[in-house]
Formats: C-alpha cells, sequence, structure tokens
C-alpha cells in the first residue's frame, strides 16, 4: 500500500496566501483549532456533520473546505491513478504512430495520443488541488509503486489493436467517467467534463477503424477479429474487482465520489457494446453470453479474476515494458525540466532585482 504524504506547509515557487501555508490545508487547519467534539478517526464531529450534509444535497466539495482525512485520501488515490493511467495509456497507441496505415490515420492517432497527455496533466493537477506533488504521484509511479489501469499491461500487435482500442478501451473508460463528472470534489468533476467529450471522440474513431477493417478483405476481418478476442475481457475488467470483492465502492458511493458499482458499470459496458459487435459482424468471444429478456440486460460468462490480479500485482504481458518506457521518458525530458526552471530562476531573479 502507498502512503502519500500530503503536503502541508510549502509549495515551493507557487504562491499561497496566509504567508506560504498550503491554500488547501488552511482551512482545514483552522477548523481544526476551534477543538470540538471528535470521532473516532479524530475528526471533529460537527465539521463532518456538515461535510455530510452537503454530500448529501449534492454540493461540490472544493479544495479549500474541510474534508475527512479519508475522504482527501481516497481522492488522491483514485486521481493519481486515473492521471497515470492516461500517462501510461499513450504507450501502446504510439507504438503505432509511425505505422498507422494512412496520413489521415497517423494524424488522428497523433491528435488522440496527445489527448491522453493532456489527460494526465488535468489530473495530475486535480490531484495537486488535494495537497500531493505531481513530482511526488510520478516518482511512486516509476518506482513503481502506484497502480495504473490493468488494460495498458496488454500489447498491441496489430492495427486493428488500435481499433479495439478506442472502440472497447475508451467506450468503457466513457461508461466509467461519466458519472465521474458529478462527482463529489468539484476539481475532479470539473475536469472529467472535458476529459469524457475527447474520450466520445476517441471512442467513435477505434470504432470506424473497426469498421472499415470489419467491411474490409478476409485478412482484415479476421484481425479484427482477433484484436476483439484479446481486448474484451481485458475491457471487463477495467471496472475494477467485482462489487463483493471490491474493497473502496461503498464508502465511495456514500461520499458521491463513484456514482455506481464497478458491477453496475460493467453490465452497462456489456448491454451497450454487444449490440455494436453485432453491428461489425464480430463475435464476443464468450460461449456464455446471452440476452436475459426478463431482466433486460445481458447474461455474461465469468472473468478470469486471477488473470486480472496477475497484472495488478505486475506480472501482465507487458507491465515491465511500460515501466521501462516511462522511466526513459522521465530521463530524457530531465533536460526540458532543467531548463524550464533555470529560465523560471532567471527571470525570478531578474524580476526580484527590478523591484529592489
Ligand atoms: N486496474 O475497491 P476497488 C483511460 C484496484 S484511463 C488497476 O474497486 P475503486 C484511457 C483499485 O485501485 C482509465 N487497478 O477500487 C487512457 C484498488 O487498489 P488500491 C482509467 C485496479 O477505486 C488512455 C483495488 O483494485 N480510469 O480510460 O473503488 C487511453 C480494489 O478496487 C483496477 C480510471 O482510473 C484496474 N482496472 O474502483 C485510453 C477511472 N480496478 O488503490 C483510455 C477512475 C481496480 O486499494 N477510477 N483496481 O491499491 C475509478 O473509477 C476507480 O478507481 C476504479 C476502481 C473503478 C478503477
Amino acid at each position: 500500500m502507498i502512503v502519500i504524504r500530503i503536503i502541508t506547509c510549502h509549495y515551493p515557487g507557487r504562491q499561497w496566501h496566509g504567508g506560504g501555508a498550503c491554500m488547501y490545508t488552511q482551512g482545514l487547519n483552522e477548523a481544526a483549532s476551534k477543538a470540538g467534539a471528535h470521532d473516532a478517526a479524530g475528526e471533529d464531529s460537527a465539521l463532518l456533520q456538515r461535510f455530510e450534509a452537503r454530500i448529501e444535497a449534492e454540493e461540490k466539495i472544493e479544495p479549500k473546505d474541510w474534508m475527512p482525512a479519508a475522504y482527501r485520501q481516497t481522492l488522491i488515490r483514485q486521481i493519481s491513478q486515473h492521471a497515470h493511467s492516461e500517462i501510461v495509456g499513450m504507450l501502446p497507441e504510439g507504438n503505432w504512430i509511425t505505422r498507422a496505415p494512412s496520413l489521415l490515420r497517423k494524424s488522428i492517432l497523433i491528435a488522440k495520443v496527445q489527448d491522453e497527455g493532456g489527460h494526465g496533466a488535468y489530473l495530475y493537477g486535480a490531484a495537486e488541488t488535494l495537497g500531493v506533488s505531481r513530482a511526488e504521484l510520478i516518482d511512486q509511479l516509476l518506482a513503481g509503486q502506484a497502480k495504473y489501469s490493468s488494460i495498458f499491461n496488454y500489447p498491441t500487435p496489430t492495427w486493428a489493436d488500435i481499433g479495439a482500442i478506442g472502440w472497447l478501451v475508451d467506450g468503457a473508460a466513457i461508461m466509467n467517467q461519466i458519472p465521474l463528472c458529478r462527482c463529489s470534489y468539484g476539481p475532479y468533476a470539473r475536469a472529467m467534463i472535458r476529459i469524457c467529450r475527447e474520450e466520445s471522440f476517441h471512442q467513435r474513431q477505434g470504432y470506424d477503424i473497426m469498421l472499415k477493417l470489419a467491411r474490409g478483405s478476409g485478412e482484415q476481418r479476421r484481425m479484427a477479429q482477433d484484436a476483439l478476442d484479446r481486448w474484451w475481457w481485458p475491457s471487463l475488467m477495467m471496472f475494477g474487482p467485482s462489487d463483493t470483492a471490491s474493497q473502496h465502492t461503498a464508502q465511495s458511493v456514500r461520499w458521491k465520489i463513484k456514482r455506481f458499482t464497478n458491477d453496475e458499470l460493467r453490465q452497462k459496458f456489456v448491454d451497450f457494446t454487444v449490440p455494436q459487435a453485432k453491428f461489425l459482424g464480430l463475435n464476443v468471444p464468450d460461449s456464455e453470453l446471452r440476452w436475459d429478456a426478463a431482466a433486460a440486460q445481458h447474461r455474461f460468462g465469468p472473468i478470469d479474476w486471477n488473470e486480472f490480479q496477475q497484472v495488478l500485482k505486475g506480472h501482465g504481458p507487458c507491465n515491465r515494458e511500460r515501466l521501462a518506457a516511462r522511466r526513459a521518458a522521465h530521463e530524457q525530458g530531465r533536460w526540458v525540466r532543467e531548463a524550464a526552471s533555470a529560465y523560471a530562476a532567471r527571470h525570478a531573479a531578474a524580476a526580484a532585482a527590478a523591484a529592489a
């Protein structure tokens, strides 16, 4: 388990009000000093009640507002894992930029991969509002201590994989992320609105690739089917463990961070996607898949949770390769970060000298 150190005093290079004290914890400190009754977690019960009433009333919690430490920690955990997923998610598709089959496909793919980088940046920004630094989160990712979505540990050997990622992975992402636009934490909810708009475009471009392949030559149809065969089950795993095994869902739903459980979203995804596969003329690789008219939903076969756990433990097909690629990119970008810091320091010194 990762322990994230919450910064309570200084963020170098930032102007916080309160004489350099971190603005996001200032409200917390002030509130804590008005010592009232405390609950088992050592939190002021009056503040806790007020917080819970605000959640109940669908008010957004903002960075300077008082929040329970566990709520803050849950958000840092989820938002940072989400940010890492966006950044690692650039890799399987980035592999295909130089090999995309036409100039148009290449430019679309470049734009999509760039969007994912942007999503990572908004999300690291949202996590920072909770008092943790982006550098610290990235260090945890590079040290192999942080989780990111299991889905990005699978390989992309053919062009059809790029179609399958857009259609299924971005499709699953939209299903999971649209409810996050109503998350109780304001900065995360607002970041998700823009991200979801872009994800819709990503999903359509993926489906368009699949449609072209499914209506193409026999070999292209086989490629599309093979990609669906390989990506279907890992896409279902993206929604996380079943509700009975999920550690965090119940509390996150109470806090209105999550609006649906993992199984509810997985079911919506299956119901939405199976007709799309039919339209493509492709077979979903699940012999137990059937329409349950009484329940008005699809029934599907068991998920291989052992495979999911193995991927989470770092033993998926590409875990090592993904981390190695991120570490190399971080090293290769060192000179850019150093140059930007030197430039900022030089200008700050010049501004200080001019003001003196
Ligand atoms: N992979 O109690 P649970 C994208 C972990 S980016 C890895 O249900 P929670 C895209 C979970 O973290 C897609 N780990 O947890 C980008 C927890 O471990 P810890 C990413 C997983 O948080 C580029 C443990 O299992 N989307 O779409 O209530 C190109 C127990 O789980 C996974 C997001 O991050 C997994 N699949 O629910 C294209 C969305 N599932 O932290 C596309 C935001 C579970 O206790 N996140 N775990 O060590 C969420 O909605 C929730 O965090 C989850 C999990 C539904 C993922």
